[in-house]
């Protein structure tokens, strides 16, 4: 067996939950958000047999969409007197984070 960790940005979540029920795959949503934006994102744990990982990947894969976004960078330490203009940055975040771990016992006590 293997649990699927899914980080996925916060307005795919839903649907990716909703393909994964309509085919009959446990899920877990879970709130997190990302150490770099500092921004909400979602993580989906599925637990599947092995043979099941690569049609969980398809249904992450078509649920969940890359997107552009911007970060404003920390701003240095400054001196008096210095003047800094921050940019914003541009990142491209997802379609999805994906971990696929083993598990080595799964019990529904
Ligand atoms: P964040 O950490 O908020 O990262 C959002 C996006 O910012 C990343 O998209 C990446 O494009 C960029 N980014 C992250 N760290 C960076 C850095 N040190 N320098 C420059 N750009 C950086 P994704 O790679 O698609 O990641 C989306 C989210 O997935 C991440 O949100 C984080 O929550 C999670 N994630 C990504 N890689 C991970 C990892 N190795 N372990 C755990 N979580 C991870």
């Amino acid at each position: 067996m293997k649990l699927v960790t899914a980080i996925v940005h916060n307005e795919d979540a839903g649907d990716l939950v909703d393909a994964l029920l309509e085919k009959d795959f446990r899920a877990t949503r879970l709130h997190s958000s990302g150490g770099f934006l500092k921004q909400g994102n979602a993580t989906i744990l599925v637990g599947v047999e092995d043979d099941q990982v690569d049609q969980v990947l398809e249904i992450v894969s078509a649920s969940c969409h890359a997107r552009r976004q911007f970060v404003n960078p920390m701003p240095p330490i400054m001196e008096p007197g210095e003047f800094y203009m921050p940019y914003p940055v541009e990142v491209e975040v997802g379609g999805a984070t994906v971990f696929v771990l083993p598990v080595e016992r799964f019990e529904r006590l």
